[in-house]
């Protein structure tokens, strides 16, 4: 049964000893920053801060903080990578339309004219001590629609805190929010174009605006097929947007498409303290709330749970196209590389075939904004084993045959590789980590057999207690 809401999630962690609730008080200026920093490293529960100085509204954060989290969120048992990642992929191949309803608890609450005032529902949580100031949206689910083609989207963008009416909103180019803006500038030129926020949804909303999926259809119907029922939608109270029935928090606003203010600086999900940059301004205009509401957020970072929370979609998606390349065996993007590299393990089918793997990697419109580094290897090779792939790539990689890198790619603009100039433009490096065996093969020779006599070692194994070695 599909989680109703953020609630119903937090008690299956409560119950589970995933969720911990801190009674004494906390300063918002400076303690959550502190405690959910420690608790990502160390891969705590999540935290519900029930007590925040000067706030009355509480304060959850960690809810996807591991990974056992985020299983749970799926309502998935296993824990194992593959078999997530293959659950994502068959539940987003078969979305389910959301339901629209019309009413729900979201609107228990609705502050409209000088009401309508962020201060009412955050408690303005420094997140990182060098932050810009308080951040409103760092699990803010920001809702558009493509003003062409109908398709709703809902995409986690930051959103720094101006003024009780106003936040910052970075929707990076690339990001389905700011295409969207694109075309309403295009198409509606001058006009501001709507926006809604939701803050505290069920997790499978939360994930899927976290990670990219393509569209046809909408996150909505994709949020569908990962919960495996309907997501039921309401219709904001001052635009054609349709949220999510049972979110704690709805922001409605616009965005002027022409409006850019310096945003930031804020501390990023590479680890690093990303500097002041230039956003989109959301304008608020009406929030809703449930009764009670509970405000939702994470400490960006590395490691954090943004990391998590984005991860698996990316890897997901990253399967879903390249699966369709004959020979794709397996597809994996390891945790601790923040999505900057890919892994992809294939049955080499024709010459230039890995060269092919990599360069449809950086030339998907959608991928191509994460996965800078493409490793390749050969099918017996685990890409889930950093073990094997370290192996791999230290004896098959001649470095002027097999290093390919490629010039002036996009990015995010986060990547600190490089200085703050430079930045939304980056170099990527693939790397064909499979035997060569097309060069031996030329020379008439075949590349030399792996020593690790299975035949042997099986026959070994059936009689192993006859050599009396307990392991
Ligand atoms: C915690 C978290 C914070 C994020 N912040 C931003 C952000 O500020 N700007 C941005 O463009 N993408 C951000 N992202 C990445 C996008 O949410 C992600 O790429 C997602 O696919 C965007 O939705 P879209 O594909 O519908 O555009 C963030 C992701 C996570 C998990
Ligand atoms: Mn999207």
């Amino acid at each position: 049964m599909a989680y109703r809401d953020l609630r119903q999630f937090m008690a299956v962690l409560e119950k589970k000893g995933l969720l911990v609730r801190v009674k004494a008080e906390v300063d918002p200026a400076w303690e959550i920053n502190g405690v959910t920093n420690k608790l990502a490293v160390e891969q705590g529960p999540a935290v519900l801060f029930e007590n925040v100085k000067g706030h009355k509204v509480p304060v959850l954060a960690g809810a996807i903080g591991t990974v056992k989290h985020l299983a749970l969120a799926l309502e998935m048992d296993s824990l194992g990578g593959k078999e997530m990642a293959t659950e994502w992929v068959r539940r987003t191949e078969h979305p389910i339309p959301p339901k629209s309803v019309k009413t729900g608890p979201c609107k228990e609450n609705i502050l409209t004219g000088d009401k309508a005032d962020i201060n009412a529902i955050f408690p303005p949580v420094q997140w990182h001590e060098e932050d810009g100031g308080p951040f409103v949206g760092t699990l803010g689910l920001v809702v558009t629609k493509d003003p062409e083609t109908g398709v709703q989207n809902a995409g986690m963008y930051r959103m720094m805190y101006r003024t009780k009416n106003e936040t910052g909103l970075l929707m990076c180019y690339g990001q389905h929010g700011q295409r969207h803006l694109q075309k309403w500038q295009r198409l509606y030129p001058g006009k501001p174009m709507p926006v809604a926020v939701a803050i505290g949804t069920e997790p499978a909303y939360l994930l899927a605006a976290a990670s990219k999926l393509s569209h046809p259809p909408g996150e909505d119907d994709y949020v569908g097929g990962l919960r495996q029922e309907p997501l039921e939608l309401v219709k904001c109270e001052t635009c054609h947007l349709q949220v999510p029935a049972t979110a704690e928090i709805i922001l409605e606003g616009e965005v002027r498409p022409e409006q850019l203010e310096p945003d930031g600086p804020f501390g990023e999900y590479p680890g690093y303290m990303a500097a002041e940059r230039s956003a989109n301004v959301f304008h608020l205009k009406v929030i809703t709330h449930r009764s009670n509401p509970i405000f939702h957020g994470q400490r960006e970072g590395w490691p954090s749970e943004g990391n998590i929370l984005w991860w698996l979609g990316l890897e997901g998606l990253a399967y879903s196209k390249l699966k369709k390349i004959p020979g794709v065996v397996d597809v994996h993007a390891p945790l601790p590389a923040c999505c900057f590299k890919l892994i992809v393990s294939v049955r080499k089918s024709w010459p230039g075939y890995v060269n092919e793997i990599i360069q449809s990697v950086w030339g998907d419109v959608e991928l191509a904004y994460f996965f800078k580094n493409v490793v390749v290897v050969d099918e017996d090779v685990d890409v889930r084993n950093p073990a094997h792939v370290e192996w791999a790539i230290a004896t098959h990689v001649q470095p002027d045959r097999d290093i390919m890198i490629a010039p002036r790619c996009p990015e995010l603009g986060l990547d600190p590789s490089q200085p703050i100039s430079r930045r939304g433009w980056t170099a990527k490096w693939g790397v064909d980590a499979t035997m060569p065996v097309e060069e031996y093969r030329a020379e008439g020779a075949e590349p030399p057999a792996l020593c690790n006599d299975p035949h042997i070692k099986a026959r070994v194994e059936a009689q192993w207690q006859k050599y009396g070695i307990n392991l």
